[in-house]
């Protein structure tokens, strides 16, 4: 059967900017700067971010060998960190003005749609020192501040817009597994955390809705719906899927399209003395004011089983007491990045949506597979011949497909990442890009799989 996309199906990929760009403006660490300055060891082959994959030198020619893979849209984000010179004000960096501009001028001069994230992990730390980040909710109003510039700045040419990247992964990294900074483990905080993401979210929209009369521009939220299994069927070990569910997805996704938290969610984290600090005002403005579209990141499924010590253990309050880690006989693994491989959980995605949130239109926003030391499969002109990535694609689209043809309303797919790119603590490790990147001389070169993509997005088709 021809698998055929709808029409004007985004066909393209996905990176930010503290990933891609480089350090350009020193005048202002986000967290990540700040982090690697610290603890360069804590990086792998302490790499940190200064020069990336050098798009802030090199995105004309990155950006022709997209438009030569045939992309028709990408996903970067605006960095607060470098676009605004005083948070408290909210007065610009002319360089990044010029900078974004270009880029975003550039990029709709290639017929490739400009998508604009507005956080993709990179806070700027003076925000954790000076307020406690996310924490706090005056940082909540700055976030609304440097989105007000960007949509003055250029909204007038960007009509695709996303509040935050996986904000799940800020509460997670920060705040819960300490992989990101500022690697704390606090429940209590944590929530809070998430709660003021979710107003940042919905005051950016209010204020977007306010300032955008013309009926093209839309904004949304990009989060990763890892989809929870449960290891059985028993009751106990479907209770614990459940309340994962309801941790990792649901606590951003109800908010996000249906303007409320899940109840059950709210009592478990009364009882818990965890709950969030909410004023009647804000819960109003979440409620109001949901998103046009969604993104949706997806790399491997989440499987779980009924914890070994009971959820009601005193200690530390954390969700992860609700649910064991479940790892599948026989998993089928991406071993270099250690995730597993599960086509099959993008239709699973899909249905849910579907069931659960109705004809909300979303698209894949990233999904990808990392791969540790890809030399080793250049052939003799250099190409890093690939074929595990056309694998993984083809499989994932195959699912999607399927998912469309029974109605699900899904209208692209962009893989992680056009180029490979800069990781957070992983740097380099783990290559992800259609472009390859020799991080020493900064020459990129199409991979095997690039070719392969520019076929699929000229067709709107799976080859056959
Ligand atoms: C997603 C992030 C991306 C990217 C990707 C790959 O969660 O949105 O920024 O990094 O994962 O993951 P990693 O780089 O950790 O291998």
């Amino acid at each position: 059967m021809v698998k055929k996309f709808p029409e004007n199906f985004w066909w393209g990929a996905a990176t930010s900017g503290p990933q891609s760009e480089g350090r350009f403006n020193k005048q202002h660490a986000n967290v990540f700067d700040y982090w690697f300055e610290q603890s360069p060891e804590e990086f792998y082959d302490q790499i940190g971010p200064d020069v990336a994959s050098n798009f802030y030198n090199s995105f004309e020619s990155d950006l022709s060998m997209m438009e030569e893979l045939s992309f028709n849209s990408l996903r970067t984000s605006i960095q607060w960190s470098r676009l605004i010179d005083d948070f408290e004000t909210g007065s610009v960096n002319q360089d990044a003005v010029r900078f974004y501009n270009e880029v975003i001028d550039t990029m709709i001069q290639k017929g490739i749609r400009p998508v604009m994230n507005l956080h993709h992990f990179d806070i700027p730390v003076e925000l954790y020192h000076k307020y406690g980040g996310w924490e706090s909710k005056k940082v909540v109003e700055l976030f609304v501040l440097f989105a007000k510039r960007c949509f003055e700045l250029f909204g007038d040419r960007v009509k695709d817009w996303f509040t935050h990247n996986e904000p799940i992964v800020v509460v997670e990294g920060g705040y819960l597994h300490q992989f990101h900074y500022p690697k704390l483990v606090d429940g209590k905080k944590a929530m809070q955390v998430a709660y003021n993401l979710n107003l940042a979210s919905a005051k950016v929209i209010q204020l977007f809705k306010e300032m955008t009369t013309s009926g093209d521009s839309r904004i949304g939220i990009i989060l990763n719906l890892t989809p929870t299994y449960p290891a059985t069927n028993s009751a106990e070990d479907q209770q614990a899927a459940h309340i994962a569910e309801l941790f990792t997805n649901r606590l951003f996704l109800d908010p996000a399209i249906k303007g409320e938290f899940p109840e059950e969610l709210v009592e478990l984290l009364k009882e818990n003395q965890v709950l969030w600090e909410s004023t009647k005002e804000e819960l109003a403005i979440i409620k109001q004011y949901t998103i046009d579209y969604l993104g949706v990141n997806y790399y491997h499924p989440h499987r779980v089983k009924a914890p070994d010590i009971s959820p009601n253990s005193v200690g530390e309050w954390v969700p992860d007491r609700y649910y064991d880690e479940y790892e599948l006989p026989g998993r089928r693994m991406n071993l270099d990045r250690g995730w597993e491989i599960y086509p099959k959980a993008i239709y699973d995605i899909a249905l849910s949506i579907k069931e659960h949130y109705g004809n909300i239109a979303w698209f894949v926003s990233e999904n990808g597979m990392g791969i540790s030391n890809e030399e080793r499969y250049q052939d003799e002109t250099g190409v890093v011949n690939d074929r595990y990535r056309i694998d993984f694609m083809t499989e994932h689209l195959t699912y999607l497909h399927q998912a469309i043809e029974e109605g699900a309303n899904c209208f692209g797919y962009h893989l992680w990442t056009p180029i490979d790119c800069w990781s957070w603590s992983n740097a380099y490790k783990n290559r992800y890009g259609l472009i390859s990147n020799n991080i020493h001389t900064q020459i990129k070169t199409i991979k095997r799989s690039g070719y392969w993509f520019k076929q699929v997005a000229k067709d709107n088709c799976l080859p056959q």
